[in-house]
């Protein structure tokens, strides 16, 4: 049996299970065809490469291999999809370079073998630029199921300071907090937003709404994403992969579109006529309904949500609202937050 060859063809065998995870995962997780379609050329493309060594086999000895009894734990623990697509991504390209590596003793075929070196080191590459963008748009979870969500806008704290309104909707169940403000210029923005973050002080989740190189310096937990703004794989080059990204959707497909690209909770609206946003088009609770039937990521609907109306929302067994107007314009801000909470934490739905 010979030793180089032991290895390049053990090493075969994990690069292609390594290359068959990370295209799983691009055709059923993320569901999209161009990553699926570029793991899967990779794969094709290695196997051809491979197809001039049909002899390894034959130095395969798997019983006698020392290796297969030998397991850690962070082998055994896989804590998300992300983790499964990070940890095949290193197998494969660690793979590809032990073939490189022991196709440069020349085996028994020169040419064939300096080839072999240098196709799985151009494949190498192929699969770290691939792995990277299939990470980029996976959720890790980040999110949890919020119950309220005050979308804070100064302006629209009509009858107090936006600091007591604040204080008053995480005092009366908002365990997170969305800083909406369209008219401040980006320096009194980033000031304002380590204020609130300084205030919340880890007692509700504190997102961004459209800026996630100001979520990032101001130390809040996430950013939400409009239909019009940035992508969330794009969001997430500057915001890492703890980092919250929402996403606003009005549709299914806006909302599937959301999750394979790595967004971690989706808006999801609007629910009901509002004024605080132009929103010609209702999406209604019919598209609650969809939503929760299709269960993909957590939620936070919204749109001219209130007291009077969540009941609609809680029938069809909504977990989590995020309001603007019906809070920060309320003449009693903290009585108008318990009321959405309660109603939230008593659904009318039957669990
Ligand atoms: N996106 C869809 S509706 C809406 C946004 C930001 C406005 C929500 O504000 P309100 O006052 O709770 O209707
Ligand atoms: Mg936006």
């Amino acid at each position: 049996m010979n030793t180089p060859q032991r290895i390049i063809d053990a090493n075969a065998n994990r690069a292609r299970e390594a290359l068959r995870v990370l295209e799983e995962a691009a055709r059923f997780i993320v569901e999209d065809a161009d990553l699926s379609g570029k793991l899967k050329t990779i794969r094709h493309d290695f196997t051809g490469a491979m197809m001039l060594f049909p002899e390894l086999i034959v130095h395969r000895d798997t019983p006698s291999d020392i290796g297969t009894t030998i397991t850690t734990e962070a082998e055994q623990t896989r804590t998300s999809v992300k983790d499964i697509v990070l940890a095949a991504g290193s197998r494969a390209t660690e793979a590809l370079r032990a073939i490189e590596e022991y196709a440069k003793l020349s085996l028994d075929k020169p040419t064939a073998s300096q080839n072999l070196a240098k196709t799985t080191e151009q494949l190498r590459y192929r699969c770290y630029e691939v792995t990277k963008q299939l990470a980029l748009r996976i959720s890790n979870g980040n999110a949890k199921q919020w119950r309220l969500c005050l979308l804070l806008t100064q302006s629209l704290c009509t009858h107090h300071p936006w600091q007591q309104v604040l204080e008053e909707a995480i005092a009366h169940g908002a365990d997170c907090i969305q800083v909406r403000e369209k008219e401040i210029d980006s320096g009194p923005l980033l000031a304002h937003i380590r204020r609130v973050v300084e205030r919340v002080r880890g007692r509700a989740t504190v997102i961004v709404n459209d800026r996630p190189d100001l979520a990032q310096l101001s130390g809040a937990q996430g950013v939400h994403l409009g239909q019009a703004d940035i992508g969330p794989w794009e969001a997430r080059k500057l915001l890492g992969s703890e980092m919250i990204v929402g996403v606003s959707t009005s549709n299914l497909e806006q909302a599937r579109q959301a999750k394979a690209d790595g967004a971690d909770y989706c808006g999801v609206g609007p629910m009901f006529p509002t004024t605080t946003k132009h929103k010609p088009n209702l999406a209604g609770p019919d598209y609650l309904s969809e939503y929760l039937a299709w269960g993909g990521l957590p939620h936070l609907t919204i749109g001219g949500i209130h007291p009077n109306n969540i009941d609609r929302l809680l029938e069809i067994g909504c977990k989590g609202v995020a309001v603007c107007s019906a809070v920060c314009s309320a003449p009693d801000p903290g009585k108008a937050a318990a009321a959405l909470a309660r109603a939230l934490q008593a659904p009318l739905m039957s669990e």
